[in-house]
């Protein structure tokens, strides 16, 4: 049963000219994620284009206790975007709000629209001759409100820390319709709690982000992008420490990815090259900032020692390519079959120590299954993948995936670590939350979402039961 046709048309009313899409064919993309992991059914589709009318139509559905799904640019790993399968939930698009509000290049800020897409908010950026330090492989399409409501990593956190770090203020419709005024650039404002932290990472639960203002910073001067062949993921660390003491700092990427990885992308992308002489066991794709001259290369030389196959971009289109590479990885994976993926942190010391351990417990559960851990380990995050053996049926990886995901995490666990390092919680990892997150901080969860949102319309059934 959907939502009564009257109350519908006074959302839509709201929405104003241009903004619903009725439930039906148009509605489909977004009842649905992009992993295809959850099929939803929407009562209707609502595109507001103001501010004002995100309030309203707020408003309207804490009255009538009609529950809420905002939704970005729809690339959420964990299905934190799309509606349950009620027919009875509104998704609210924040895809017409898009403007680029201001770019102050004195106080170094970007203030935009959530619906804003990252890489339009980082050209807004780079026009002003400065740098948002946000970098994702799904760019292109997903928005700064989701990056917002998922505290969003991806390949610089190495240097810039996640999303919460680019943010200074914010403006957030409350579940009861009224407006958290927070859309200021200071970078000192010590006035009691630092209310404007609960939404991020919150994914849409407590209120639904309508703008922020973003730290921005200097444009990198003469980057060093370097692709370097390593024997695995323990050399991989190991270089991570060598960069790191050579250039402190600069280091603002290093990225690891197992042969297979790239073999996959290699495989099944059209465009995707290896920069490199050889196949290796392993690549670290490093970037460094103001290294990009000759003694940035002999600093990178002496670090790298024993590493003999190492590429250093000569151009910018060279270093585009890398990164290609390295952002195409999970298209490799995908397009090679069916997949089960982990978002996992743990002690960067600790990472292949990590994979040995897990790696012959995996091999006893899921025979032949090929392990694809790959990732940010300069922040300790892997994505900790599964593709089936070659020529293998997915469909016996998928039916294993509970008890892969119990062995992988409980192994996190017992190794200090986190599940969700970047992907967030969504509908997916609701059960891992209640298992491993300290019993303290959840109760604090609760009593968070019980005090914004009593009549638990924003985004339920994600992040919290
Ligand atoms: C990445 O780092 C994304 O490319 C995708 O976070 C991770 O494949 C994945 O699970
Ligand atoms: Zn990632």
């Amino acid at each position: 049963m959907s939502l009564p046709a009257d109350l519908l048309d006074r959302f839509r009313a709201l929405a104003g000219t241009g903004g619903h899409i009725d439930a039906g064919a148009d509605s489909a993309a977004y009842e649905t994620d992009f992993r295809h992991l959850y099929q939803g059914r929407a009562a209707a589709v609502l595109r507001p284009a103001s501010v004002a009318a995100v309030q309203a139509i707020v408003a309207l559905a804490a009255s009538e206790r009609v529950a809420l799904v905002p939704h970005g640019g729809n690339t959420s790993y964990c299905g934190g975007a799309t509606p349950d399968e009620s027919g009875r939930e509104i998704v609210l698009s924040l895809a017409r709000l898009n403007a680029i509000r201001a770019v102050d290049p004195v106080g170094n800020t970007l203030t935009v629209d959530a619906g804003c897409v990252l890489a339009a908010a980082q050209v807004a950026a780079a026009g002003a001759g400065r740098l948002l330090a946000l970098s994702l492989g799904s760019e292109g399409s997903c928005q700064i409100g989701g990056n917002l409501s998922t505290n969003a990593g991806g390949t610089s956190v190495l240097r810039y820390g996640m999303m919460r770090e680019q943010v200074l203020g914010l403006e957030v419709v409350l579940p009861d319709g009224r407006l958290l005024d927070q859309l200021r650039g200071l970078r000192k404002d010590n006035t009691g709690y630092d209310v404007k932290q609960w939404f991020i990472g919150a994914e849409g639960t407590l209120g639904i982000i309508t703008g922020a203002c973003l730290k921005l910073h200097p444009l990198p001067r003469a980057p060093l992008t370097a692709m370097v062949a390593v024997p695995g993921l323990a050399a991989a660390v190991t270089l991570l420490g060598r960069v790191r003491d050579a250039f402190g700092d600069a280091v603002t990427a290093f990225e690891f990815m197992p042969e297979l990885a790239v073999t996959l992308a290699l495989r099944h992308v059209a465009g995707a090259r290896l920069p490199l002489a050889a196949a290796a066991p392993g690549y670290v794709l490093v970037e460094i900032d103001a290294a990009d001259d000759a003694a940035g290369h002999a600093r990178l030389a002496a670090a790298t020692g024993d590493l003999a196959d190492v590429a250093i971009a000569a151009s910018t289109e060279q270093a585009q390519a890398m990164w290609f590479l390295r952002e195409h990885v999970p298209e490799g994976q995908s397009r090679e079959g069916a997949s089960l993926k982990h978002d996992v942190s743990l002690p960067v010391a600790t990472l292949a120590e990590f994979v040995a351990c897990a790696e012959p417990r995996l091999a006893a559960l899921v025979p032949g299954a090929r392990l694809i851990a790959y990732g940010h380990v300069g922040d300790g995050n892997l994505h900790f993948n599964l593709s089936p053996a070659p020529g293998a049926d997915g469909q016996t990886l998928l039916a294993a995936g509970g008890a892969v995901r119990r062995l992988v995490h409980d192994l996190v666990r017992d190794f200090g670590g986190s599940f969700s390092a970047e992907h967030g919680i969504g509908r997916l990892k609701v059960d891992e939350l209640e298992r491993y997150e300290d019993p303290v901080a959840l109760d604090l969860m609760r009593t968070l979402k019980a005090a914004l949102d009593p009549h638990r319309i924003m985004n339920p059934g994600k992040v919290l039961r």
